[in-house]
């Protein structure tokens, strides 16, 4: 018999939030997880006597209903009669509802996402979020920087219990790690640049038009997050140096298409900065970085020593080292930081930490 039961709201049902509708229906625990709410941006499922709807059958069920999804003033009125606590779980990447957290949070509605909008845009909404009373809502984001991987509890953890960061540096993104890993390692490799962003589009690593990644906006977004825990004021995702690795000749070209059609005239450029990494016995990396004895936080393809830890990355694996007072030779933390599963995961572990504490 379960002994406590808290309701929740999934908006979202795409790549992550199908996985995590999936993981939710095979959850054993003492605390019972009753789904009211699936919504998408076309329709949605309602309970609206709160009563649980069949976790087993709800994507089908969403998939037949015509009920139209509710206006985010609606959605609040209705968690906010809700007989049991509420946990909003944000699996969409959209910005309306990310501007509409501190709303819910106010409300007490918890909230568990891998949405990285609301704590990568203005510091004004990160500190309208995270500076609510006893009686707010809970915020939980792991999913938001490395998928499921234990990187912003343990941030949070060191700074709560007063560790004090020096050094965070990492590679956040899956499709780059994944370009940048093949292109660039520790024995020598004879693959063109663009080719090995063609097959990561084709593998699906990387957004339908790879200038998404190779723009660095993503891992600036990442970087955010994780400087604003360790206390360094980012005011937003542009306000430092990020080094986009598209060719200015082609960032406004019209497609995805014709971008990957045009890269290889723009090999050259890569393989000089390949050579020249090589002849120092280094790769090449993309990287973040947030370096607080100088000040800086950044965004750009960096040299490591073929003995560094990030030379050995392999495949789309992510890798972050925070430096601190505690820990001068850094915590590592490495493994799958892309894909549905483990960024489900990510979010379902938060749902459940928010669920002990309500
Ligand atoms: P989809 O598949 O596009 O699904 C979005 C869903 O949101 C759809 O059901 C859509 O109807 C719904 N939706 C959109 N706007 C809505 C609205 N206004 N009202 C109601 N519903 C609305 O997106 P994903 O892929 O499932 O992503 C969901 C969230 O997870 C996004 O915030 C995304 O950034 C985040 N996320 C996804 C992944 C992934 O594996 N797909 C990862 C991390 C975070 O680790 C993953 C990754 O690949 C990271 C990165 N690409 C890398 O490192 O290379």
């Amino acid at each position: 018999m379960a002994s406590k039961s808290v309701n929740v709201a999934v908006i979202g049902a795409g790549v992550v939030g199908s996985s995590f509708l999936k993981q939710l229906s095979s959850v054993k625990s003492q605390i019972s997880y009753n789904l009211i709410l699936l919504s998408t941006s076309k329709k949605a499922l309602i309970s609206k006597d709160y009563k649980p709807l069949k976790l087993g059958s709800c994507e089908t069920d969403l998939a037949q209903t015509t009920e139209a999804p509710l206006s985010l003033e609606k959605l609040l009125d209705f968690l906010k009669q809700s007989p049991a606590p509420v946990i909003f779980v944000d699996n969409t990447s959209n910005e309306s509802i990310a501007n509409f957290y501190p709303q819910l949070v106010q409300n007490g509605i918890s909230i568990a996402t891998p949405n990285k909008k609301a704590f990568s845009s203005s510091l004004a909404l990160w500190n309208e979020l995270f500076s609510g009373n006893e009686s707010s809502g809970l915020v939980y984001h792991e999913a938001t920087v490395g998928a499921g991987l234990p990187i912003i509890g343990s941030l949070n953890d060191m700074v709560q219990t007063g560790d004090r960061i020096q050094k965070i540096e990492g590679i956040f993104s899956g499709s780059l790690s994944f370009i940048l890993n093949k292109f660039s390692s520790t024995s020598p490799s004879d693959y063109k640049f663009s080719d090995i962003v063609k097959t990561a589009k084709d593998l699906g690593y990387t957004e339908p038009d790879p200038r998404d990644d190779l723009n660095g906006l993503d891992v600036a977004r990442k970087v955010t997050i994780l400087a604003r825990i360790a206390g360094f004021k980012v005011e937003s995702p542009t306000s430092f140096p990020v080094h986009s690795l598209i060719p200015k000749q082609l960032e406004s070209v019209a497609s995805g298409a014709e971008y990957l059609e045009k890269l290889p005239e723009y090999d050259q450029e890569m393989e000089q900065l390949k050579k020249e990494a090589a002849a120092e016995n280094k790769v090449l990396r993309f990287v973040g970085k947030v370096d607080f004895p100088n000040n800086s936080v950044s965004v750009g393809i960096e040299k490591y020593d073929f003995s560094h830890p990030f030379a050995s990355l392999t495949g789309s694996d992510n890798v972050v080292s925070i430096q601190s007072m505690r820990y001068p030779s850094p915590l590592i933390v490495q493994g799958a930081g892309a894909g549905a599963d483990v960024t489900a995961a990510g979010v379902l572990a938060d749902v459940f930490k928010i669920a002990q504490r309500l």
